[in-house]
């Protein structure tokens, strides 16, 4: 207790789950640690879901925080506990909710959101910590998230402390909180390890009204390893990467890479392993397994992020060995690991996950069908936007063939046609940089699109070149690839064979 909670007038205001839950109440807005099933407070949801079940004192709140909670999100989404929820999720039970219209989902790029926050009412900041310095200094666990910016606006804070989390946790975070818009001063971060902040996110003692002893871990990402198609996709990469040094775009050691979610972005992690690569640097939001796999391998040399987001084995073997990897580590705010000036200034490496791209190299990262939210944007913009070099991947088609991810026109638009250089599918990879719409096409649709596919889409655009323009379309049809599926379940037949 007295390493974990070094302010000893704060060691009296430890509390049960349960009596800490009751500091919720009913329509308040709460800011919680959490970012991709990582560092998430879970002992208070839990206890709070427990409550409302068994008292039937239902509550609604809305729900902030770094991105995706663990199994609190499912826990809070199915007890209809949320009202309105922001930014990133990724939890099908939320997904639920949110597509069912029951929760309000505002998707904010990560980096934007905690701008918001500074200008919204918290009332409580609930933040899952390793320990609390004797200053009242919280020491975050597995992310930091938006953590600071909740910790700095809330009116109380209630610290789950989390024992599970090794005291090795303890100097691996950089808190760096930009103070005093609009004159702010640049940020001081020029190369990936440099640290500009604190180990703890700063906390006036009195605020502190509870703190609840856990050491539930945190819920392991459901990553899918990689396979045949991300294998290839993660060659194309490489080649085109090996191709950027030859050139002298790029040196030997590459710039920072960033990578999103999902199997398919750390699969192409993965495929460093073998790479001629030495040396890396990694600037991202989320360390997934492969970015362990690549300091086990001595391919990289130092990664900065904002959260782990681990499967059970790997989550095991980092917590046992971190004294070992931490020299070569650090967590920031996700203001500051995702901030444009930064990214911008380091050249960062940005490959990301897409639902679907059309024959422009518009992206959709997040709705299905245009109306269907699967994840949030995350990120994906953040890195999208201000990257040196910006590619998106994803398999050429979804269910078993029935949907094409390369469509004529996106159903929901992400990341524009304008911030897009590279596409990568399991066909092939479209280097956009320098091409004219029409260019580019020709381009996506022969490189990327799977054969079920290619001739309808050449059919579209020769169509659509008649009609003329500088991104020649027939708006007429050109989401009728998805009115399709939607009516007949796949996007090759046409509603008309159904009647
Ligand atoms: O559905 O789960 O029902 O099987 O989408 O698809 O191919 O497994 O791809 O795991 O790499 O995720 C864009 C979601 C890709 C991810 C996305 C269906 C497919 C499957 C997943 P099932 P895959 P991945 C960093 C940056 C946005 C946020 C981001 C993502 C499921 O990369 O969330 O990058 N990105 N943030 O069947 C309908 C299509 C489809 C489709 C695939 N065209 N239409 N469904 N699917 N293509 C992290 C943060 O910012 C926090």
């Amino acid at each position: 207790m007295q390493q974990r909670i070094r302010n000893h007038l704060l060691r009296s205001r430890v509390l049960t789950a349960d009596e800490a839950q009751t500091f919720i109440q009913d329509g308040m807005t709460i800011g919680v640690s959490g970012f991709t099933r990582s560092g998430d407070v879970k002992a208070i949801p839990r206890a709070l879901v427990d409550n409302i079940r068994k008292t039937e004192n239902s509550r609604q709140i809305h729900l902030y925080s770094g991105a995706s909670l663990g199994d609190a999100d499912s826990w809070l989404s199915t007890q209809h506990v949320v009202d309105r929820r922001s930014p990133y999720q990724s939890d099908p039970d939320t997904r639920q909710g949110i597509n069912c219209g029951e929760i309000r989902y505002i998707e904010q790029h990560l980096s934007h959101s905690a701008e918001w926050f500074r200008n919204e009412h918290i009332d409580l900041a609930i933040i899952e910590a390793v320990a609390i310095t004797e200053n009242g200094g919280i020491i975050p666990t597995t992310s930091v998230g938006n953590s600071p910016v909740f910790v700095q606006k809330a009116k109380q804070v209630i610290v789950e402390i989390n024992l599970s989390m090794p005291e090795s946790l303890i100097g691996i975070h950089d808190i760096y909180i930009p103070e005093n818009r609009p004159f702010r001063t640049p940020i001081g971060i020029t190369h990936v390890a440099d640290r500009i902040g604190t180990p703890y996110i700063p906390c006036d003692p009195n605020k502190i009204v509870g703190i609840v002893m856990t050491d539930d871990p945190d819920s392991p990402s459901k990553i899918v390893a990689p396979d045949e198609e991300t294998q290839q996709m993660a060659e194309y990469i490489l080649e085109l990467l090996s191709h950027e040094v030859k050139q002298g775009r790029l040196s030997a050691k590459l710039a920072p890479l960033q990578s999103g979610v999902g199997s398919v972005a750390n699969a192409v992690f993965s495929g460093l392993e073998k790479s001629p690569f030495n040396q890396l640097e990694i600037y991202t939001e989320v360390m997934q397994d492969a970015v362990f796999q690549l300091f086990d391998s001595g391919k990289v040399s130092f990664a900065s992020g904002c959260s782990f987001t681990l499967s059970e084995s790997m989550r095991d073997h980092v917590l046992s060995s971190l004294p070992r990897y931490r020299k070569q580590l650090l967590l920031r705010p996700q203001e500051i690991s995702n901030h444009p000036e930064v990214i911008r200034r380091l050249g960062v490496i940005a490959i990301n996950g897409a639902l679907e791209v059309d024959i422009y190299g518009n992206v959709n990262s997040t709705h299905v069908r245009g109306t269907h939210v699967m994840n949030g944007i995350g990120g994906s913009g953040d890195f999208a936007r201000n990257a040196g070099l910006t590619i998106f991947v994803t398999k050429s088609t979804a269910k078993n063939g029935r949907i094409s991810s390369v469509v004529p026109f996106v159903s929901h638009v992400d990341h524009t046609e304008h911030d897009v250089d590279i596409l990568v599918t399991e066909q092939g990879i479209a280097d956009l940089r320098g091409l004219s719409p029409r260019e580019r096409a020709k381009t996506i649709i022969e490189n990327l699109a799977h054969p079920l596919y290619k001739d309808a889409l050449r059919d579209y655009f020769e169509r659509a070149c008649v009609q003329g323009g500088n991104t020649p379309h027939l708006l007429d049809e050109a989401l009728s690839w998805h009115h399709q599926f939607k009516e007949t379940g796949d996007m090759r037949k046409p509603v008309s064979a159904m009647m």
